[in-house]
């Protein structure tokens, strides 16, 4: 028997996605063999309602100094994060003297919208490449992983926080409950905490078993999000639905009673039950939807090999490392994979050993076809490479469902 992490209830499995290594870790032959590899598998509690993975690897083998994700590479992204601060700026840090706490900051892309206006901020990252990444943008960084050890010594430095923000973090924290008795002790009477994360009815509604992996170990919908803040005395005062990462939820989050509630967070709260995921059998009817896609994807690139087409990857991405292990796609099927970021390219992908080559060789390469690893960046990624559909290259996406892309058009 596994139990919740929140509530210590019985969970139920409901997606295996097999035995998949570390999402971020891009690897050298000489480390092939002695790969980490541990069993994916999504679990639901029927109590809380909280979306899990089983088994999580040591935290230390996923953060570390050379961690593979900088935040900062798309412009997207960087536009994003700058109306999110300004979000936060003009609602929350109005006062003279005003202290934003980030945890996981990574490359800084999010906290670096705080230096100019100069407000107090600190970013915690456990992972050093990034940390240092951020600090030379001129930002306070600590190099530590985040835990109530740290928060006496944030308070003697800092004093308590008006905001503490997290964008796609508090999804990678085992230990929900410290986090929240941290905040508890962090954050000024009235201050809010703002967590942005991949959220659940997205995945269901696309099929995005992708957004499950080693660093994700939890999927949040309103409903999970408010059993964890009602138990530590928090409520959630709103919930604003983004379009990043193929849809995600800011959730806001005070002590009880602070603020007012935004009326969307009732909107979300009332569709989630109508939808029905606060029912296993809505679970397992979405393993259904990823088993399908699994299938109709590993078909489509034996059937495009068969015929001679050279298909190749795009985004060496963390969900890419689910999808290619999940699918059993290798470098018979695929070739090569292309990537902007230079801690990947030379590198193999996790698990499936696929070379990863620099995205800038893209344009040179003849293959017919690219599978689309980061369909959540599909736009910047279609615009930056249209040539590739201008001499005929076809786009391959295996979210809302496996189709194909010539033109923009979706053709099967
Ligand atoms: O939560 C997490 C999310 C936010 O980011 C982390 N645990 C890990 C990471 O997940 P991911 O790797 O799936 O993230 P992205 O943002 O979907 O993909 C980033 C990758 O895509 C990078 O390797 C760079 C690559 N990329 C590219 O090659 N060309 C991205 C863009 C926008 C591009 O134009």
């Amino acid at each position: 028997m596994v139990s919740c992490r929140i509530c210590r209830s019985s969970l139920t499995p409901f997606l295996s996605l097999g035995q998949q290594p570390l999402a971020n870790h891009f690897l050298k032959p000489q480390e092939f063999e002695a790969e980490y590899f541990y069993p994916l598998e999504i679990m639901f509690c029927p109590f809380c309602k909280m979306v899990q993975i089983m088994e999580q690897p040591p935290a230390d083998l996923m953060y570390h100094e050379e961690y593979a994700f900088y935040s900062g590479t798309s412009s997207h992204m960087r536009r994003h994060f700058e109306d999110f601060a300004a979000q936060v700026k003009g609602q929350y840090l109005t006062g003279p003297d005003a202290f934003v706490l980030e945890l996981g900051c990574n490359d800084g892309i999010l906290l670096q919208n705080f230096l100019d206006p100069g407000i107090r901020h600190l970013g915690v990252e456990p992972s050093g490449n990034v940390a240092r990444a951020a600090r030379e943008r001129g930002l306070i960084v600590w190099n530590e992983f985040f835990s109530p050890d740290l928060v006496p010594k944030i308070i003697r430095d800092f004093g308590q926080a008006d905001a503490v923000v997290g964008a796609n973090v508090l999804n990678h924290m085992p230990e929900l409950d410290t986090v929240f008795q941290s905040l508890e002790k962090l954050l000024k009477p009235d201050a809010v905490a703002i967590f942005e994360d991949p959220y659940l009815h997205d995945v269901m509604r696309l099929g995005a078993y992708d957004q499950f992996y080693d660093e994700h170990v939890f999927l949040f919908s309103l409903q999970s999000m408010d059993f964890v803040s009602k138990k530590f005395g928090f409520e959630v005062v709103a919930a604003d639905h983004q379009e990043t990462h193929g849809g995600s939820m800011r959730y806001t989050l005070c002590r009880k009673g602070q603020r007012s509630v935004h009326p969307d967070v009732k909107h979300w709260r009332e569709r989630e039950i109508e939808l029905k995921y606060d029912r296993l059998e809505s679970y397992q009817s979405f393993a259904k939807t990823c088993e399908s896609s699994r299938d109709a994807l590993l078909a489509l690139l034996k059937q495009l090999k068969s015929q001679g087409k050279r298909v190749v990857a795009y985004a060496a991405t963390a969900k890419g490392t689910t999808v290619s292990n999940f699918c059993g796609i290798g470098p018979e099927l695929i070739p090569c994979l292309y990537d902007s970021t230079p801690l990947k390219q030379g590198k193999f992908s996790p698990g499936s050993h696929i070379p990863v080559l620099d995205a800038v060789g893209f344009k040179d390469d003849p293959a017919e076809y690219a599978l689309l690893l980061a369909p959540n960046h599909a736009r910047e990624i279609f615009a930056k490479e249209k040539s590739f559909a201008q001499r005929g290259g076809r786009w391959i996406l295996h979210v809302p469902r496996v189709h194909v892309l010539e033109d923009g058009k979706e053709i099967t």
